[in-house]
């Protein structure tokens, strides 16, 4: 299927276009290795607030040889402290849209995939990555933090003893080593990450709004609560996504056999 271009005025760093049910955003700035400067920040804050019409779910890559490289570090003047807290406060707000946005949202990682460029990656749903990605925190060399919400998403990853390691030796881990410790959830061969995500991504976007919602929304929440909330916010939102129309069309299809039974397939 060809992509066509989105209309959504973006910065030059970014390039949105639409195959079917996915919306592909690239970073777009492979000279300066996909470096996310706040231009760019505010672009995916502006296409993660207001996703395509119809659209199902997003896939994210990088063009070049690297994913990204991270915060831009020619815009690293000498903030004061004022500053420096706005400025993370915008990468915040921008990769909360992609993780608590409207629709799920693949990343398709491949060199380079440090810093900030590790951090947008984990604010994704789903990451693949080839095997031509490689994972750091350079931040800890550099004399600086973790500032896009790292601290917050990659423990929930991989556990606060892997990243104080990365942040304080200057750790890389490797694409294999990365998808060990689960910092991707498929392995692709070098150029073959894209197909693999748009196909997983159009698989996501088939399924029912209500429970990509769910799955996107509520089960992190879940896990952050005490069992017996969980328990009980659980059951609730298994009851709505069990009554929408849809969800009863689709037990149906399967309850009459015309619906495809879960195999062993790919992964
Ligand atoms: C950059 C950046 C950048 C490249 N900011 N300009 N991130 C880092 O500490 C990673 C820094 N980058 C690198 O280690 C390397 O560039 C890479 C391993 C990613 C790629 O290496 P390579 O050999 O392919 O490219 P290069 O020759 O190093 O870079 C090409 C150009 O991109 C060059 O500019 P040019 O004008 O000399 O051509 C580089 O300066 C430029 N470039 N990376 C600015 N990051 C919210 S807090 C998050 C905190 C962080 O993310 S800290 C981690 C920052």
């Amino acid at each position: 299927m060809a992509a066509n271009r989105i209309d959504m005025t973006l910065p030059a760093s970014l390039a949105a276009s639409r195959q079917g049910g996915v919306a592909i955003l690239r970073l777009k700035r492979p000279e300066k290795r996909n470096a996310l400067d706040d231009e760019t920040i505010l672009g995916i804050e502006t296409f993660f607030t207001s996703p395509p019409d119809g659209i199902g779910a997003v896939l994210l890559a990088g063009e070049g040889e690297h994913f990204s490289a991270g915060l831009d570090l020619s815009e690293l003047q000498e903030r004061d402290v004022k500053q420096g807290i706005a400025h993370s406060g915008l990468w915040h707000r921008a990769f909360d849209k992609i993780q608590f946005g409207k629709v799920p949202v693949v990343a398709v990682l491949h060199g380079a995939v440090v810093g900030g460029g590790l951090e947008l990656a984990a604010a994704a749903h789903v990451r693949v990555a080839e095997r031509t990605a490689y994972y750091a925190l350079p931040e800890g060399s550099r004399g600086i933090y973790v500032g896009g919400g790292g601290s917050v998403r990659l423990p929930r990853l991989i556990g606060v003893a892997r990243m104080m390691d990365m942040m304080l030796t200057g750790r890389t881990y490797s694409a294999e080593e990365g998808h060990a410790i689960g910092l991707s959830t498929y392995l692709a061969e070098p150029g073959a990450g894209f197909a693999k995500g748009l196909d997983l991504a159009a698989r996501i976007a088939s399924n029912t709004p209500l429970t990509n919602f769910a799955v996107m929304h509520a089960l992190p929440r879940i896990a952050e609560m005490d069992p017996a909330a969980g328990y009980a916010v659980e059951a609730l939102m298994s009851a709505i996504a069990q009554a929408d129309d849809e969800a009863k069309a689709r037990l149906k299809d399967f309850l009459e056999k015309r619906a495809p039974k879960v195999t062993r397939g790919p992964t």
